[in-house]
């Protein structure tokens, strides 16, 4: 199987960064020096035309969209047991990558980039401080969530998927 991941250091593509390695699998990281704009070029366009990381190309196939992309890893190395695969524990487990994925990370958009949201300088400092205000309850949940038993919540949870997550949601 030929796999090829671009990736950003310190972005979210560290997600499934660390369950490729965790998993063992030959594959080729690309990286995409997102501070120097490499994203909006016609290059990388070519490849997401949503100019984001992480991308996964597996089976001549682009895959975006970290859920999309775990599961896919989850599927193709079993022997990982990155997900659970009882039913209700593959859906608390997905439940909570896509709320991290939906919810958390686009929150710490507004700190990292929050020229995404306005390019006047006294606009991006107020919208720097928005996730403060609603993100203050957000980590007991993700701490209680990884401290439960790897058999209910699947072995990759507690540190491939969800450590990365943690310090950079
Ligand atoms: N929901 C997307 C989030 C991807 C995302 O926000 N990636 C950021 C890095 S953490 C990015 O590539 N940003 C570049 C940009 O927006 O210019 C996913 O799951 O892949």
């Amino acid at each position: 199987m030929s796999l090829k991941l671009y990736f950003s250091p310190g972005a979210c593509s560290f997600v499934p960064h660390v369950l490729l390695e965790t998993s063992g699998a030959d594959y080729e990281p690309l990286m995409v020096k997102l501070h120097k704009g490499e994203q909006y070029g016609d290059e990388y366009k070519a490849i997401n035309p949503r100019s984001q990381v992480p991308v996964l190309q597996a089976e001549g196939q682009v895959i975006t969209q970290i859920p999309a992309i775990c599961q896919y890893l989850d599927m193709a190395f079993p022997q990982a047991q990155f997900l659970p695969t009882v039913p209700l524990a593959r859906a608390k487990a997905l439940e909570t990558l896509s709320w991290m994925n939906n919810t958390v990370h686009p929150t710490f958009t507004h700190i990292f980039m929050p020229q995404k949201y306005s390019d006047q300088a006294e606009v991006q400092a107020q919208v720097r401080l928005l996730p403060y205000r609603s993100t203050a309850n957000w980590w007991e949940s993700c701490k209680a969530w990884s401290s439960k038993p790897p058999s209910t919540v699947g072995r990759g949870w507690q540190a491939p998927i969800s450590a990365p997550w943690m310090p950079m949601p």
